[in-house]
């Protein structure tokens, strides 16, 4: 068998002990950072995410007939049931993104039927690193496998995005669920978000002798969901004044007849697509500085003119181009959560050091730090009764 991840020994381990016996399927999904392209996916545009190692997990089985469906959370030691409506739990719960999972599916005409679940993770929450798309990559999967759905990866993507934007009532577009089911170990995965095309874009850090350092910077995400929906709906308002579908198709020249908040955001948006394209050819020749230069322009474009960084944020960005870092930028929504890093690895410490000393001295929250190489996406554990799959490639 295949040496598996802590999360899915965990999640294995809670399935037998909380229902006793074996589950029929073990699988497991990432979170993610994206490394350029950000509020790009929502107007059609161009993303470059890569799989980081941490991953939630899920160990799943029928259960009896008739016996209502029961989700259990091991890191926070409790059982939800299946059926339930949004938010029953009181205010947001793990357990709507499973059940987001479930409705989205029957949506789509597909039928899943009760089962019993145990999860397990160690994404961090809340950081911006898509801890909610890899549950529901994890339960997308299982669900799959138990139901025998025969579901593609770009369509168990969508799904979870119908279950984010229809159950859970984030708008949220398709990088984060994407880059959780496609993502493969070693590897950037460049997504066209129109056309839904993804290509592997190589990474290979060890060589380069380079670190992606992500800092959490416990930001507070006060303003996260309304401020991210805020961003939507301009940047659409500005591609509808151009008389566009979407964003993805304005051109730098169509820039001047925007203004104010609609010029702001739709030159981030712009000026980002064009970005993502550069980075992507930069990886593919293995120009690492081009690269980095490319992070930092993407950086001054989100605080600038999308608006979306924090005290903390540029804090670090700035820290990072002088500890001799090739880029640094936010990653994710905004507002709160994550930035990384592209630093040589001889430099992590240093850097780290810095930003603990820095932000101690300007009453910023201390944050935290996670050094990834990219990491494999979704999978079903091979070896389980039901499970005769495969790392990424065929759900
Ligand atoms: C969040 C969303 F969920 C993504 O769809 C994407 O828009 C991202 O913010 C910003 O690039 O992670």
């Amino acid at each position: 068998m295949m040496p598996l991840h802590p999360t899915e020994s965990r999640a294995l381990g809670a399935y037998r002990e909380r229902f006793g016996g074996e589950p029929e399927v073990l699988a497991s999904a990432p979170g993610r950072v994206n490394l350029i392209g950000e509020h790009t996916d929502y107007g059609g545009g161009f993303v470059l995410p890569c799989a980081v190692g941490r991953r939630v997990a899920v160990a799943a089985g029928r259960g009896l007939p008739d016996e209502p469906g029961v989700l259990f959370s091991s890191d926070f030691g409790e059982a939800r049931p299946l059926q339930s409506e949004p938010g029953a739990d009181g205010g947001s719960s793990w357990a709507d993104y499973p059940r987001g999972v479930v409705w989205a599916l029957g949506e789509a005409g597909y039928e899943a039927g009760g089962f019993r679940a145990a999860f397990a993770g160690d994404v961090p929450l809340g950081a911006g690193l898509s801890s909610s798309a890899a549950v529901e990559a994890a339960t997308v999967l299982a669900l799959d496998r138990l139901f025998r759905l025969d579901l593609d990866r770009r369509e168990a993507a969508l799904l979870c995005r119908r279950a984010e934007n229809g159950y859970v009532g984030v708008q949220s577009g398709i990088l984060d669920q994407f880059a959780s089911l496609m993502c493969r170990e070693g590897e950037a995965l460049f997504v066209d978000c129109r056309t839904l095309e993804a290509r592997p874009v190589p990474l290979d850090l060890d060589r380069a002798n380079l670190s992606l350092l992500v800092c959490d910077t416990n930001a507070p995400r006060v303003l996260a969901e309304t401020g991210y929906n805020d961003r939507r709906e301009v940047s659409e308002r500005a591609a509808k004044t151009l008389g566009l579908a979407e964003l993805r198709d304005a051109s730098p020249g169509d820039l001047e007849r925007l203004g104010g908040e609609e010029l702001r955001r739709a030159r981030h948006v712009v000026t980002e697509n064009a970005r993502v394209l550069r980075a992507v050819e930069a990886l593919e020749g293995g120009d690492f500085r081009e690269f980095g230069g490319l992070m930092y322009a993407s950086h001054a474009s989100m605080r600038d003119d999308y608006e979306i960084s924090t005290p903390s944020h540029d804090a670090f960005v700035e820290l990072a181009r002088e500890a001799g870092a090739l880029g640094a930028r936010l990653t994710g929504g905004g507002f709160g959560g994550c930035a990384i890093s592209l630093v040589p690895s001889e430099n992590v410490d240093g850097l780290k050091q810095a930003t603990f000393s820095r932000f101690a001295k300007l009453a910023l929250p201390r944050p935290d730090f996670y050094t990834f190489l990219p990491a494999a996406g979704a999978r079903v554990v091979p070896g389980q009764p039901s499970g005769q799959a495969e790392a990424n490639g065929g759900a």
